[in-house]
């Protein structure tokens, strides 16, 4: 299946990858809208959050926040934990993955205070 995110999965394509599990790895976004912005992606191919089973986005959202914990421990004061599903919602990437996107202060800057 030509899907970017099963490749980096497979080993295929380059990511960094921050966490791996049975059912997820959590890499490095390629075009981060903030510092530290992460993407939650299951190991299994879904399309997205309407495609998948609930368990298995619950435990993807259960990583997302045990991510936001770290980094509000870190000092971000904000953080994005988003999912998009469908074109018209935003999605590029037809795979399930949550965004986790800490937020540092002033949102029109990139590590702002
Ligand atoms: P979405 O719009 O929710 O489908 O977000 C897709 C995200 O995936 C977007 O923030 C950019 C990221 N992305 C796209 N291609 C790659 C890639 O090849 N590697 C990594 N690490 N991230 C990617």
């Amino acid at each position: 299946m030509d899907c970017i995110f099963c490749k980096i999965i497979r080993g295929e394509a380059p990511a960094w990858k921050v966490y791996e599990d049975e059912e997820f790895v959590v890499i490095l976004d390629k075009y981060p809208a903030s510092y530290g912005h992460v993407l939650v992606v299951s190991k299994k191919h879904f399309t997205n959050i309407v495609d998948a089973p609930v368990e298995l986005s619950a435990r993807g959202f259960e990583i997302a926040i045990r991510l936001a914990k770290a980094w509000a421990k870190l000092g971000a004061p904000g953080v994005n934990i988003v999912t998009n599903a469908g074109r018209s919602a935003g999605q590029a990437v037809f795979h399930l993955h949550i965004h986790v996107i800490p937020r540092w202060g002033d949102p029109l800057r990139w590590h702002g205070k």
